[in-house]
């Protein structure tokens, strides 16, 4: 509330853009088992990975509204689609994440406000230094991606860029791959 409030501020009450770029979810169930994750820290997951667009996109609302539109950017990741082994609990926020961004298009685009995801391929970030068989799965993902290369964090900009400009102007509800080619395989 005190960011959008400030924003409001600076900016003569108008916003075009926001991009959504911020997930957690504990350590211990980066690992293991899915099936034990505690409530607790199930919703702890939901509530910072997926909750916070919802409450960011309604904040910036009347500011994209007064500025005649805005486009929203959220980041989110193959795991709330299919089951990646380890990432758990953050595939089950990031499917929610999903499903918010849907919804929010929908009741957004009312006020020219687009809604979209990026789904980006493992990025070697400080975060992903801590998740463990991180390289193992850099890997797997340079064999069995078409491009057969990584991605870096200039390719999701490049992205986010094209999805908050106007040439994405009938672009909304949707969920960009930015993974080499790796969501279209079965192997
Ligand atoms: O969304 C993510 C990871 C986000 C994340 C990372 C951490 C590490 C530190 C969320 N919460 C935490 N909590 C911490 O304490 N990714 C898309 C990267 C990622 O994480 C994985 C992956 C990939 C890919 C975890 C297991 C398996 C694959």
């Amino acid at each position: 509330e005190r960011v959008f409030a400030e924003v409001a501020d600076l900016w003569d009450g108008q916003l075009d853009l926001l991009v959504h770029s911020v997930a957690f979810a504990a350590a211990e169930d980066l690992e293991g088992r899915f099936t034990d994750t505690p409530r607790d820290r199930f919703w702890l997951a939901v509530d910072i990975s997926a909750y916070s667009l919802v409450a960011a996109a309604r904040a910036a609302e009347p500011l994209m509204a007064a500025a005649g539109g805005g486009s929203i950017v959220t980041m989110t990741y193959l795991g709330g689609v299919r089951a990646v082994p380890h990432y758990n609990v953050m595939g089950v926020a990031k499917a929610t994440l999903d499903a918010s961004m849907r919804y929010l298009a929908w009741d957004l685009g009312q006020k020219q406000i687009r809604v979209n995801a990026i789904s980006a391929g493992p990025v070697r970030t400080l975060a992903a230094r801590s998740i463990a068989g991180f390289t193992t799965m850099e890997e797997m993902f340079e064999q069995r991606a078409p491009l057969h290369r990584h991605i870096d964090a200039g390719d999701c900009g490049a992205a986010a860029a094209y999805l908050l400009s106007d040439d994405a102007k009938n672009v909304s509800g949707t969920m960009l791959y930015v993974d080499a080619g790796y969501h279209a395989m079965g192997m």
